[in-house]
Formats: C-alpha cells, sequence, structure tokens
C-alpha cells in the first residue's frame, strides 16, 4: 500500500469501515467468509474494488479508501461490503462480475468464500433491459391466466434427427403440454440440424394449435457464441417462433446481454446448466438467486429454480427464496417465471404447487416420455394432475377415471 510521510503501512483492514453510511446508490454484497473478520473482509473489499496485497507508490491511502469498498458489518460469518457506484461500469454485467465475484474466490486470505446476495442500487438495475415479457406477458401470449404451465424437454437429449423431435414435440403438445423445449445440449449437430429441427418443428407446432385449439411453444435452443445466437435466433422469429432458450451460464453474461439487447421480441428461457460448479457448495461459491438477479437484470423472461422434490440437489428453503426473489421487488424488473424441472412427473404436482403456488412453468423429461403408454399419455397425465391440483381433488381420486394420470402414479407414485 501506499506510504505517503509518515503514514502507517495501509493493511486490509483499512477496508473495514463500519462507521462508513452506504449511500443509496451503493451497491451491496454479502458475502459468507471463512474465517470471517477485519482482515479477511479488508481483504475481500480491497481485493474486489481497489486493493491490492502490497502498498503501492501510484496513489495516496485516501483515495484508493474513497473509492474502494467498505465492510460496512460482520454478524458472524457473514460480511456486508458496500460498493460506491463509480467502481463499475453501468449496464455491464461481465464487468460488475469481474469487481464482486472475481479474483476474491481463490485468495490465500479466505479459506472459503461465497457470494450469497446483492442489494442492487436503482441506477445500476434501470442501466440494464430487464424482461420483455415477464409473468403476466407469457400468461398473455399463452392465454393462460391462472393455472402453473405444462411443459417438456424432448428426450432422448440427443439422438433423435429434426423429424423425430418435431414428432416428439407433436405428441406432447395434443397429449396437453404448453410448451416444448430443446434440451441443454441440444443446438447444431449431425444428425439434428438447428434450421431443420426449427421449421419441422414450428410446423408440428402449427398442427398441434389447430388440432387442440390451444396456444403452443416450442423454445428452440440457440445456446452458441453471440454472434451465431443472434443469427439462429432471428432466423426462429424468421420462421414464426416466439421463443428461444439460452444456457446462460455456458453463454455468459457478454453473450446473454447480447442477445437481449438484440430486442428480437422473443421470450427468453434461461437454462442454467453449470450453475451447479458455483452454487451446490454452500460454503464456497455463488448462491443462485444472485446468478438469477444477474440473468433477470439482464433481461430473461423465464428462469430454472430448482423442485426440491425431483433429481437435483436443493432444499425447498432454497427453492422457495428462489422463488420469491425471481418474482420479487428488483426495481422495475418484471417478474420472471419461475421453471421447476429436473426429475418431475405428474406425482409432483400437488407438492409443487403447495410449496411454490401457480406461477410455475412444470417441465418433466423423463416424467413424460417415460410414460408407459408414451409421450401422448404422458402430457396428459401431466394435466391431468395440474387440474386436480387446481381443483382440489387427490390425484389418487381425479386417476379413478383419469387412466393416463392412474399409469402415471402406478409407475411413479405420488408424493
Ligand atoms: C430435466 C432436464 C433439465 C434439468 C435442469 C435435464 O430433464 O432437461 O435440464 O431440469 O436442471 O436435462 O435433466 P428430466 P435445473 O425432466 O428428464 O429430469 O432445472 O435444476 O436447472
Ligand atoms: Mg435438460
Amino acid at each position: 500500500m501506499n506510504i505517503d510521510e509518515g503514514e502507517e503501512e495501509m493493511k486490509y483492514e483499512d477496508y473495514y469501515n463500519t462507521k462508513y453510511k452506504p449511500k443509496s446508490s451503493d451497491l451491496i454484497c454479502t458475502f459468507k467468509i471463512t474465517p470471517c473478520n477485519k482482515r479477511t473482509a479488508g481483504a475481500v473489499a480491497a481485493e474486489s474494488s481497489t486493493g491490492t496485497w502490497s502498498e503501492i507508490s501510484t496513489m495516496s491511502e485516501k483515495r484508493m479508501l474513497d473509492l474502494g469498498a467498505k465492510v460496512i458489518s460482520i454478524k458472524g460469518n457473514l460480511a456486508k461490503i458496500a460498493y460506491p457506484i463509480e467502481l463499475f461500469e453501468k449496464g455491464n454485467m461481465p464487468q460488475i462480475w469481474s469487481s464482486i465475484a472475481g479474483n476474491v474466490f481463490n485468495m490465500k486470505e479466505v479459506k472459503t468464500l461465497r457470494l450469497e446476495w446483492i442489494d442492487w442500487p436503482v441506477d445500476m438495475i434501470n442501466s440494464f433491459n430487464g424482461p420483455k415479457f415477464g409473468v403476466q406477458g407469457i400468461r398473455k401470449m399463452l392465454h393462460v391466466p391462472k393455472r402453473p404451465l405444462a411443459g417438456t424437454i424432448i428426450k432422448p437429449k440427443l439422438g433423435l434427427n429434426e423429424i423425430e423431435h418435431a414428432q416428439v414435440a407433436y405428441r406432447a403438445w395434443v397429449g396437453g403440454v404448453d410448451i416444448v423445449k430443446d434440451d441443454e445440449n441440444l443446438t447444431h449437430q449431425p444428425f439434428n440440424h438447428f434450421d431443420k429441427r426449427i421449421r419441422e418443428t414450428l410446423k408440428q407446432r402449427d398442427y398441434a394449435e389447430r388440432i387442440t385449439g390451444e396456444k403452443k411453444m416450442y423454445m428452440p435452443n440457440v445456446t452458441a457464441e453471440a454472434n451465431e445466437m443472434i443469427k439462429r435466433a432471428k432466423f426462429v422469429k424468421s420462421c414464426g417462433g416466439e421463443y428461444i432458450m439460452v444456457d446462460i451460464i455456458t453463454v455468459g453474461w457478454s453473450g446473454l446481454q447480447t442477445l437481449r439487447k438484440a430486442d428480437l421480441g422473443l421470450v427468453i428461457h434461461a437454462h442454467r446448466a453449470m450453475h451447479g460448479a458455483l452454487t451446490r457448495n454452500k460454503q464456497h461459491g455463488i448462491a443462485m438467486p444472485v446468478i438469477a438477479d444477474a440473468a433477470r437484470l439482464i433481461g430473461v423472461d423465464q428462469i430454472h429454480i430448482g423442485t426440491a422434490v425431483g433429481k437435483m440437489e436443493e432444499t425447498p428453503e432454497d427453492v422457495i427464496a428462489l422463488k420469491n426473489r425471481v418474482e420479487g421487488k428488483l426495481g422495475s424488473a418484471k417478474p420472471v417465471f419461475a421453471v421447476c424441472s429436473g426429475g418431475l412427473h405428474p406425482g409432483h404436482v400437488p407438492k409443487l404447487v403447495k410449496m411454490l403456488g401457480n406461477d410455475i412453468i412444470i417441465q418433466c423429461g423423463g416424467g413424460i416420455h417415460g410414460h408407459p403408454r408414451g409421450t401422448k399419455a404422458g402430457a396428459t397425465a401431466l394435466r391431468q394432475s395440474i387440474d386436480a391440483t387446481l381443483k382440489h381433488i387427490s390425484l389418487k381420486d381425479y386417476a379413478k377415471n383419469h387412466l393416463e394420470l392412474k399409469l402415471a402414479l402406478n409407475k411413479w407414485g405420488t408424493i
């Protein structure tokens, strides 16, 4: 640290400043730090703002600390750090994360570090596009004002050709799902070309809409290099598509911002493949609400939040907190539609609705395509389960005169 005449050598503890009154324009992070004390929290504040490990001769200590982040509180292993907004480039999510979620995770000063929560200042929130549609916009597009939406993922994840893919989608739509999506790793493979898949599947969507009289949606996966994503999204739009899905972690904040800023008028579904590498360890990494905030500010319309009852590792408390976060107040950003997916089948619906309410999209992959009578019956069983739940009839009773649901419960049970 810089040592003016007679100044003491600067220390990480200098970034600890509980007398600092955060401005409303500050961005405030809550970190779980092990061990958590003035030095370690100060080190996180320094390294994520203006400081480094040594005194320097290029700036006075006062200027470094004035502009720098301040540790404003330590409670147990949680430290709150306030960042003057001047440290960031508004509207630049990659830069914000390079600061608050960059080097700090690898510093020897801390044994483990987890970014648990961000309080975003309005100026920062307003520097992003935010969701274009959100929950109400999607419900309006689908003409489904209240009930949970039913979705499926074409399975197997990979391997079907374009025609087979489209036929499975058709069967799911006529069986009763509202939304069909590509799986997270299906993009443009030798056995399934993007453009042909989109054309064939949207054709089947149109047939399914005519047969059922219901609005149906297809979510093609546009995950790719940013320019290619824009090209693919424009192609989806040119074919009459209304939705795209993107793997937000693997494309990164820059890719997602590029896609959103293209403002193509398409609903953006955020798949979070790879999030577990960041979120699963409760001592080290980044909590999912922080990732969801960033995706929402950039402007996704729906996002996976987990299920607590399916195949992925998460607690009901985490899933409920995440649901509350994605639809809760975040400046003027629209509420984002929570997507429950991962090991779900029709027997899970009552528990999901009880835990999370009706504003959820229930997606079943294996839980539809693994139905004893096949995809169409699996989709029907999911809709029957949703109908029973909304009518407050037990699935067991409803299954007495709904064969598809009965067969699903025989195979997978209910909880
Ligand atoms: C679910 C899924 C989803 C996961 C993602 C899969 O398929 O398509 O990608 O739900 O997890 O590939 O596993 P199944 P999360 O219905 O067959 O399990 O929603 O937790 O991000
Ligand atoms: Mg998947």
